[in-house]
């Protein structure tokens, strides 16, 4: 088999799984490749979330124990589970809503075993021990942050299943792709934006995205696109903001949803605002700064 994730049986391996969707991590299942491409991807998307990602996400990268090591889910849970109450659990990949949501609303986050190889280093539709773990599991360790992730749990082991759609939108533009404002300027917190390094730098400096206030009911309505980068990204005021829009009644909020008019990954409504993207950094191209004396 060409495909070492294959050869190894962890990529994709739903045989060894537990009741509730769970596999074992077994560090010597990764292979020399798993190693390289663990510490290319940390080293640049650290780079990158240092100018580009919230405090709390830099506070957690050092929390998880985030570096050139491939991650000890049991290790990191030590250490969370002391900060948050949070515990890391290894999934074959992605698992029915069902599980995830039981999962979140223990306080148990599950984390992908396998990792990408190196020939799909920028790009992967499905979740990965990269995405899970640089992704989701630094805010694990922000006690508002811990809340919301296990409030989303509840909503959903609590939802209609008509609704379920409904509350993946909030997930999706919030955990996902949330922007948040911070110091003046706009920081990324969603874990599919850290851990891609186009989508950190696009999201919160290109003029292409439109960045709109973050409103629960918006993006209840707001289609999105799981393919391609985001056209539309929310922004935040801080996680309290999210934390109440989880206290929310989901039911009536996906039924406020429900009776208007859905809107496309790109919409603007009349009265919307976009929000400005941060300044670019200077570059070579755009000329010297300074002048030699
Ligand atoms: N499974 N492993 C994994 N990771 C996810 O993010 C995930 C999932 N199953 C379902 C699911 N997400 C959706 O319910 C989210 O949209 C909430
Ligand atoms: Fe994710």
């Amino acid at each position: 088999m060409p495909d070492g994730s294959i050869a190894t049986g962890l990529r994709g391996d739903y045989t060894a799984m537990a009741a509730d969707w769970t596999v074992p991590q077994s560090l010597q299942a990764y292979d020399s490749e798993d190693r390289d491409v663990w510490r290319l991807l940390v080293r640049r998307q650290t780079k990158l979330a240092r100018r580009h990602a919230c405090a709390a996400f830099l506070d957690g990268l050092a929390a998880a124990e985030i570096g050139d090591d491939l991650p000890e889910f049991d290790r990191v849970s030590e250490r969370l589970e002391r900060l948050t109450g949070w515990r890391l659990v290894g999934v074959p990949g992605l698992i029915p809503d069902a599980a995830f949501h039981g999962l979140l609303a223990r306080r148990r986050f599950p984390v992908t075993v396998w990792l990408r190889r190196r020939r799909e280093l920028d790009y992967l539709v499905e979740p990965d021990l990269f995405h899970d773990f640089f992704g989701h599991v630094p805010l694990l360790a922000d006690p508002v942050f811990a809340d919301c992730m296990q409030a989303f749990g509840r909503l959903g082991a609590a939802a209609a299943p008509a609704d379920l759609p409904y509350l993946a939108r909030l997930y999706w533009r919030t955990v996902e792709f949330g922007l948040v404002r911070e110091g003046g300027g706009l920081k990324v917190f969603g874990a599919g934006i850290v851990s891609s390094s186009a989508e950190t730098v696009v999201s919160v400096e290109s003029t292409a995205p439109q960045r709109l206030a973050f409103d629960a009911l918006r993006c209840l309505r707001t289609r999105y696109d799981i393919d391609r980068m985001q056209d539309t990204y929310f922004v935040l005021d801080g996680f309290a903001k999210l934390f109440e829009a989880l206290s929310a009644d989901l039911a009536a909020l996906a039924a406020e949803a429900r009776a208007r008019p859905e809107l496309g990954p790109a919409e603007r409504l009349p009265g919307e605002t976009a929000i400005a993207p941060n300044r670019p950094a200077c570059t070579a191209a755009s000329g010297p700064l300074t002048r030699a004396a």
